[in-house]
């Protein structure tokens, strides 16, 4: 369904104007170049920020609401700041802020439309409070809501669903984290379904997650069907959730990393991610997990081609599967790969990615398998590399979301389109450089 609108434009005199439409592109040209109320003469205006909506109503709503924020608290919106927004309108409520009897009048009504705990706008309502309790009591119920907030394109769900993350985000982060990729058939799921049923029983509770890149395209999902896992679906101590089948490849794993510390915070304390050997989503799995483990057919020749695919210098750990078909096979594959793997630089001098034999069928080489994660753990974490892997991680993460918001911002800015379709067309035509257009495009931005 279409989304309807609620945006920011920042204005020439450095004031705020929030509006609505359904169609944004229309909107912005009639900013740039109409009479529109405020912006009419204030000239040029920049679009700073803008949710979706799915209704109208809820749109007019909370455009109502933004239009009673002060200029801090819009640029805590701008900023995707949530904590700020709460701390202002904490100590608006107390005073802090000068208010006039409309604000504080329209800020009751927005108190009651919301049922927020505390009254103030941007701290968490109270249903949410209740997600976040039933999170971290460890309810998978509470957890799957709080995973489709997070996952949801709505304008008022992205806001709740970050604040519900920051409540949650100084629970997290105590599980391990492991990703296992592979090609189509060889055995994923079930070694998910054999292994998690395996920790289970030794006391340890599991989260499946899913990065499907297919999924992305045809709104299918690695996951969607749970029969090779219908042991592991019955347990109480699990959790699986199918990949998010909407947006791109990075949207989905913007939501399935959010979706990791929501497990984290209900206390799963091993966290799989499963991806299948397809393009990109390896090395984006490989950027969210402690440890990615590689699952491999005991026949020759499949380790060329993931030598060839660049995936073996990202694997901490090899899995030969299906060991039971054919053992002296499994053998040789075994030899093959710690020969290939011996050739290649480690990603840490402490860790030479070790191969393994496995059969999810018949259940053998899991103890194995869960000692070397153990391992891996154990060798990385006193010297800190563990830590730091993770905080590198972060890292890449948020500038991943710089840029894709970096990206959004260039091409809603007015500048940029008023230039861009004219320079498009001059670089196609070859009357200018690909160079020359982006430096003069880059340099719209500095416009005011
Ligand atoms: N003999 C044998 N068969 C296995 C083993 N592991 C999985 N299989 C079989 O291999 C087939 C594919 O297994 P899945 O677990 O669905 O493989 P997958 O990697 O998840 O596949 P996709 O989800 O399509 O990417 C199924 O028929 C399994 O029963 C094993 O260790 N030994
Ligand atoms: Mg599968």
């Amino acid at each position: 369904m279409k989304p309807f609108f609620v945006y920011l434009l920042r204005c020439a005199d450095a004031t705020y104007y929030c509006g609505h439409t359904d169609d944004l592109e229309l909107r912005m040209q009639q900013h740039a170049t109409g009479r529109i109320g405020h912006t009419a003469v204030r000239k040029p205006v920049t679009l700073v920020w803008q949710g979706g909506f799915e209704k109208r109503e809820e749109a007019l709503a909370f455009e109502r609401q933004i239009k009673g924020w002060s200029r801090a608290k819009k640029e805590a919106l701008i900023a995707g700041n949530w904590p700020e927004i709460s701390r202002l309108a904490r100590s608006r409520q107390l005073g802090g802020e000068g208010t006039s009897p409309g604000q504080s009048a329209l800020r009751q009504a927005q108190s009651e439309r919301c049922g927020e705990r505390g009254g103030g706008v941007g701290t968490v309502a109270l249903a949410d409070q209740t997600l976040i309790d039933g999170v971290l009591a460890g309810q998978r119920r509470a957890l799957a809501k709080a995973i489709t907030l997070i996952e949801s394109t709505r304008g008022d769900h992205q806001l709740r669903a970050q604040q519900v993350l920051n409540a949650l985000l100084p629970h997290s982060g105590q599980a391990i984290r492991v990703g296992i990729s592979g090609v189509p058939g060889v055995g994923k799921s079930s070694f998910i379904e054999a292994l998690g049923t395996w920790l289970i029983d030794r006391g340890h509770r599991l989260a499946v997650l899913a990065v499907d890149p297919s999924s992305t395209v045809s709104g299918g999902s690695i996951l969607g069907d749970k029969t090779r896992m219908e042991t592991l679906c019955q347990r109480e101590e699990a959790f699986i959730r199918p990949s998010p089948s909407a947006g791109s490849l990075g949207g989905v794993a913007e939501k399935t990393r959010e979706a990791m510390l929501l497990c984290e915070a209900a206390g799963f304390d091993v966290i799989i991610v499963e991806t299948v050997g397809v393009g990109q989503s390896e090395t984006t799995v490989a950027g969210m997990v402690d440890i990615f483990c590689l699952l491999q057919l005991p026949n020759a020749g499949d380790d060329l081609q993931a030598i060839k695919k660049g995936i073996v210098e990202i694997a901490d750990l090899v899995v030969i599967n299906k060991a039971d078909i054919d053992p002296r096979a499994t053998a040789v594959a075994r030899a093959q790969w710690k020969n290939a793997l011996h050739w290649l630089r480690p990603a840490s001098p402490l860790w030479h990615p070790p191969v393994l034999a496995t059969s999810a069928l018949k259940r053998e080489g899991l103890t194995e398998f869960w000692q070397a994660v153990e391992d891996y753990r154990a060798v990385l974490t006193p010297g800190g590399e563990f830590a730091a892997k993770r905080q590198r991680q972060a890292r890449a993460w948020m500038d991943q979301l710089i840029d894709s918001g970096l990206r959004q911002y260039f091409r809603y800015h007015p500048g940029v389109r008023e230039t861009l379709p004219e320079l498009i067309q001059a670089v196609e035509d070859g009357r200018t450089t690909p160079t020359a257009a982006a430096r003069a495009l880059l340099g719209r931005l500095r416009d005011k």
